[in-house]
């Protein structure tokens, strides 16, 4: 049988991965064969995890949906799209368009249609009821990026292949495979760091598998990162170690006054670590040639998350780290970047626009915090929903209230691979392909990325399910009031016009002054999201400017690379890509340094605090993918399982062994999970994956995997600057549960 490869850039995660997927055609059409690493990707260079190298198995997964479900059963898509026309006139007749929210899910980003056609299905919603999955994540970055340089995304990444000193904060990038900060092969990178002399430091509650690999590991208590980068800035400030903010930098002595009273003595007991090797963290962090602090999921999902993250970069401001090589420097992206383009000018940050209904929590860039989704439901705030490759159901907070408002709708319209714990509830459901039948590039992650790099992906073979950018541009249409006949191009086209017109007006730009009938010309032999990407690396940083200069980038010329376009290491980028109305880096923006306050009140309270108390915390599996990858019988079972980490000494304290079923309760709810007894998390901390609990949804492989949904206990609590969810840290009991053995002597 014939055969061939074709390479691909991996969709699952942030890394990024080139895999060559081998191909053999038989009667039946194209099957894939063989899922490898490509060892000529330009980034990745060979390197692949489990997921990846398994995505054939995901892209084949008998269980994924082949075509639109309405009330649960399969029909045709001129169905389907009748059933929405229909829905949604109903809707607005009985509710109206503020009532009809939409929740976009991670794999939104790791994917064109939902990158650049989620914005044309929201806009035709007409409703500013957004919420998405990054007030689950990493929304306080954003919110910080935003003050301190005038993007939310931009994100300033650890130059992880020339740093002497990476201190890693609350991330597990040895399992997740990293986030904002998209980087390949971190078991390599980290390793190459270790070989020229470089060190790895990790502050995690977990000893995790960074932190089993790092040279220092700080077992902090939970969400206390942010006493701990305060004290830091503070010995850096008080100690005249702070030498390189540069002539960017505006407001050094105002954080310099905000952090003076967290001395490492003031913070030790709370963070539960000693005074001096704080100071001497801090020391270290001055001295090393280069260093870069890199925070993740536990420094946002925390009380303080945005305040966490700010402090991440005050601190590589102070150490002379910003912008520099081997510190944290910003990416320079090829395709829809805004901190590259002249159409974006810098604008003063404006939040709260608009609140939720029930507890009037304030919208933070265009979204409102997911943790008010359940109440926003039963509230009678949100009667309609559409969901795009989310699965609140098991992602956000309050996770019984959820499952009780999914269920409540009067119309859910999801966008899915599956019928699962979310989509179970829709109305209709529509399909996308799978992972290894759709064009790709990275237009977020290559914003984000250790490397400034480029890659396409054709669709590797095909798919009986239409591509998701027309599924999109086709709700969008009938949204906006089309009908179920509206072609696909309506809002296409519109979304191109849109994208050319901010060009063309703006100062600077390669087409300025040209009209959008030209550019639009120029582009003609394309549709949809492949039209689009070529507009956006024509008129990127690297692109021709459609014309304007002849060797740039094109979309032609970038396919013509299967393994990628390498576009060199990060480069110092200040000021030209700041956006902040001063044209300088806001150190001490002043919603940040009001924050302060609370964050001052919260120590002398956890002072205070009696301890004995459990926290919580998540973690994330290596072969898991949040919530969606539990139906790959090769990726679950053995170390990928659900169970609830806790000490030794607070396991015995409960009479808890290994295997033994235990009830977790917090203030939001209650759960039965196995216990792994383990001296891998601290005493005082428990933990639990999320994505799990699965039950009834007629998934195979993961309705038997089960699990529980830790989002039960997670209590709608929100980082109140970011609306950011807090995930991670919040009390919980445990006890042993009884069996049912037990339980039936009692009766006896
Ligand atoms: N307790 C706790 N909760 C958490 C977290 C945690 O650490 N602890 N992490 C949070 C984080 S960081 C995140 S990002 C969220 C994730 O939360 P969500 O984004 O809500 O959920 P996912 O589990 O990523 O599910 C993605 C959905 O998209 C579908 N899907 C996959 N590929 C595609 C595609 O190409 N197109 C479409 N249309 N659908 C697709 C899948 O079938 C699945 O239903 O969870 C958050 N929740
Ligand atoms: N294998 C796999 N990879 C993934 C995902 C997945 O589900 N599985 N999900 C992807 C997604 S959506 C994201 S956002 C990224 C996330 O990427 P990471 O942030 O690297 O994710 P985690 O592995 O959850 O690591 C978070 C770490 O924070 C620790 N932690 C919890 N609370 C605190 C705290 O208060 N302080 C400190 N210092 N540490 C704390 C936890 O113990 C954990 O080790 O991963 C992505 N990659
Ligand atoms: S680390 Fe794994 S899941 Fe992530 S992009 Fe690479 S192969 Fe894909
Ligand atoms: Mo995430």
């Amino acid at each position: 049988m014939p055969s061939l490869t074709r390479h691909v850039t991996c969709p699952l995660c942030e890394a990024t991965c080139g895999l060559s997927v081998e191909i053999t055609s038989d009667h039946a059409g194209e099957q894939v064969t063989a899922v490898r690493a490509d060892p000529d990707d330009v980034f990745s260079r060979g390197f692949a995890c489990p997921k990846g190298l398994l995505i054939g198995s995901a892209h084949a997964d008998p269980d994924r949906l082949m075509s639109p479900l309405v009330d649960g059963e399969p029909v045709s898509w001129e169905r389907a799209w009748q059933v929405i026309d229909e829905r949604v006139r109903a809707f607005d007749a009985r509710h109206g368009r503020e009532r009809l929210a939409a929740y976009l899910g991670n794999p939104s980003v790791h994917h064109l249609a939902g990158t650049l056609y989620g914005p044309a299905v929201i806009r035709a919603m007409g409703s500013r009821r957004v919420f998405s999955a990054s007030t689950s994540d990493q929304m306080p970055k954003q919110v910080s990026s935003l003050l301190m340089f005038g993007d939310g995304l931009t994100v300033p990444v650890p130059d992880v292949d020339r740093t002497d000193l990476l201190v890693v904060i609350g991330a597990d990038p040895l399992t997740s495979n990293g986030s904002l900060m998209t980087a390949p092969d971190m078991p390599g990178r980290l390793r190459a760091l270790r070989r020229r002399g470089g060190r790895l430091v990790v502050v995690d509650p977990r000893t995790s598998r960074t932190a089993r690999a790092a040279d220092l590991h700080l077992a902090v208590r939970p969400g206390t990162d942010a006493f701990l980068l305060a004290a830091v800035a503070q010995v850096l400030t008080a100690e005249g170690l702070a030498v390189g903010p540069g002539p960017h930098v505006a407001g050094v002595a105002e954080v310099a006054r905000a952090v003076e009273p967290f001395t490492p003595e003031a913070v030790a007991d709370a963070v539960g670590v000693g005074a001096e090797v704080i100071r001497s963290l801090a020391r270290e962090l001055a001295a090393a040639p280069s260093a870069a602090v890199y925070g993740r999921i536990g420094t946002c999902t925390v009380p303080f998350g945005t305040l966490t993250s700010w402090l991440v970069d005050v601190v590589n401001t102070l150490t002379g780290n910003l912008d520099s090589p081997g510190g944290v420097m910003f990416p320079l992206g090829a395709a829809g970047q805004s901190n590259s383009s002249p159409a974006s000018r810098p604008r003063a940050p404006r939040f709260g626009r608009f609140t939720t209904g029930a507890r009037g929590l304030p919208e933070v860039m265009g979204e409102l915090p997911s943790a008010a989704l359940a109440e926003e439901i039963l509230g009678g705030h949100v009667r309609g929903l559409i969901t795009i490759a989310g699965n609140p159901a098991l992602s956000v907070a309050d996770g019984d209230r959820v499952e009780r408002a999914l269920a409540e709708l009067d119309l859910l319209i999801s966008v899915d691979l599956y019928r699962n714990e979310t989509t179970r509830h829709a109305g209709v459901v529509l399909p996308v392909p799978g992972p290894l039948a759709r064009a790709h590039l990275d237009v977020v992650f290559t914003q984000l990325s250790v490397r400034n790099v480029i890659r396409w992906s054709d669709p590797a073979v095909a798919d009986p399910v239409p591509p998701e950018w027309q599924t999109l541009c086709r709700l969008a249409a009938i949204l906006a009031g089309a009908g179920p006949q509206a072609g696909v191009s309506l809002v296409d086209d519109a979304t191109l016009t849109a994208l050319l017109s901010t060009h063309v007006t703006a100062e600077g730009s390669p087409v300025a002054g040209r009209p959008v009938t030209d550019l639009v010309a120029e582009l003609a032999d394309r549709t949809g999201e492949e039209r689009l990407t070529d507009a956006l690396l024509r008129l990127g940083p690297y692109g021709d400017g459609f014309g304007a200069r002849p060797d740039g980038l094109t979309l032609d010329r970038v396919r013509a690379h299967p393994h990628g376009l390498d576009l060199g290491p990060l480069r110092p980028r200040l000021p030209g890509v700041l956006r902040t109305p001063s044209g300088k880096v806001e150190l001490a923006p002043e919603p940040l340094l009001a924050d302060v306050a609370r964050l001052r009140a919260a120590l002398d309270e956890r002072i205070a605090a009696v301890d004995g108390t459990l926290l919580l915390v998540g973690r994330r599996h290596l072969r898991s993918n949040n919530s969606w990858g539990h139906n790959i019988a090769a990726l679950v079972g053995g170390s990928n399982t659900c169970t609830l980490q806790i000490h030794p000494v607070d396991a015995a304290a409960r009479g808890l062994t290994d295997g033994a079923a235990a009830r977790v309760t917090s203030s939001a709810g209650s759960v039965v999970a196995p216990v792994e007894v383990t001296d891998r998390v601290r005493p005082g901390v428990v933990s639990l994956p999320h994505g799990w609990g699965h039950a009834g949804t007629g998934l195979a492989v993961a309705d038997r995997a089960g699990g529980v949904n830790v989002n039960v206990l997670t209590p709608p609590q929100v980082d109140p600057l970011s609306g950011t969810v807090v995930l991670n840290g919040f009390p919980v009991s445990v006890m042993a549960e009884a069996t049912d053995a037990e339980r039936a002597a009692w009766v006896t």
